[in-house]
């Protein structure tokens, strides 16, 4: 528990735009934390635009990374962050990674967003699914699938804000102390379902979060809604109700801002995924005024 940290990030480069690395480094940098970049991959884009040229980094390049760090004795983290992983092997190279750094800090917190995809789609391969269940989701602290991610993970359909709940329940069993379930779709609007085992032996304290949906797809908004997470909930790291309410309304004043700044351009905003302006709201990250409450099951 403290204010500040130092957080190894292993996540997609972008040259334009704002997604992975690009969208989860600068908001923990402005919550005080030193960030050290890992790029999974360098894009010349997201790959949502109709054509991205780049470059992969592999496990074995990753591992030649981590023997850099390791001999010159800068392992020492106190936050491992992953999002979207393209291939076993480099999940599996993760793995190999959080366990070298534990033996360095054994209180390193692992936060994991297990991205695998969205609205009934996969879009990584299939292969992946199973490695997050059996050997990732064990060792992560703090996990934030969305609905379609949590489904995949526990095997569960999610329906009902108590599915979800259940959802969460399975999960913790399997290890993390942390569940944020980042959006289940209801009636049209979204849901953010949280859950927090606080106890060995009690039942996990949980809570929701209601979200009007905004007519619009954006891009990088899950990876910039699990750094918040990350960032906020060191600094409250007994009240994970209270991270998710401050991590949420920064996303939502940057999503409105986001949204007026196209419309003011003239921009059909149905027509594609918006870049997110992450630079732009760098008050509502450092100093989001809470207007997200939320509610206590
Ligand atoms: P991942 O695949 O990285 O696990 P995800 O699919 O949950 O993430 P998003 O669906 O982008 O990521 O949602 C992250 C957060 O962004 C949500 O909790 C919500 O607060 C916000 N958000 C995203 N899109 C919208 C929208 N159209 N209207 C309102 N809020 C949104
Ligand atoms: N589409 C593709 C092809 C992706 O690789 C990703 C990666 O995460 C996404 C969509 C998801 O973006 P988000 O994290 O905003 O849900
Ligand atoms: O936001 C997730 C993400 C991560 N990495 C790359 C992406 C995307 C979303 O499109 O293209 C390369």
């Amino acid at each position: 528990p403290s204010d500040t940290g130092r957080v190894l990030s292993i996540q997609s480069h972008t040259v334009q735009g704002y997604v992975g690395n690009k969208s989860a480094v600068f908001p923990l940098q402005l919550l005080g934390y030193d960030v050290d970049p890992i790029n999974s991959v360098q894009f010349s884009n997201h790959t949502g635009y109709p054509t991205f040229k780049g470059q992969v980094l592999n496990g074995d390049q990753l591992w030649d990374l981590i023997a850099g760090l390791e001999a010159n004795d800068l392992l020492f983290y106190t936050h491992l962050l992953t999002g979207y992983i393209g291939s076993v092997s480099f999940l599996n190279t993760i793995l190999k990674v959080v366990e070298k750094l534990r033996s360095i800090n054994p209180k390193l917190t692992y936060v994991c967003d297990p991205v695998m995809g969205d609205d009934g789609k996969l879009y990584v391969p299939q292969e992946l699914v199973s490695v997050y269940r059996e050997k990732v989701i064990p060792v992560a602290s703090m996990l934030t699938p969305n609905q379609f991610e949590a489904e995949q993970l526990t095997g569960l359909r999610i329906a009902s804000e108590h599915d979800g709940r259940e959802a969460c329940n399975v999960l913790h069993a399997a290890g993390p102390l942390k569940v944020v379930i980042t959006s289940v779709n209801m009636d049209g609007n979204l849901l953010l379902i949280g859950s927090h085992k606080n106890q060995e032996g009690q039942p996990p304290a949980q809570f929701k979060i209601s979200i009007p949906k905004i007519p619009a797809y954006f891009t990088g908004t899950g990876d910039l809604m699990t750094a918040l997470l990350l960032g906020w909930s060191n600094k409250y790291p007994d009240n994970l109700e209270r991270a998710a309410e401050l991590a949420v309304s920064s996303v939502q004043a940057l999503l409105q801002r986001t949204l007026d700044d196209y419309k003011r351009s003239g921009f059909d905003c149905q027509s594609s995924s918006l870049e997110i302006r992450l630079i732009q709201s760098h008050d509502d990250i450092r100093n989001p005024e809470v207007k997200f409450k939320a509610e206590r099951y």
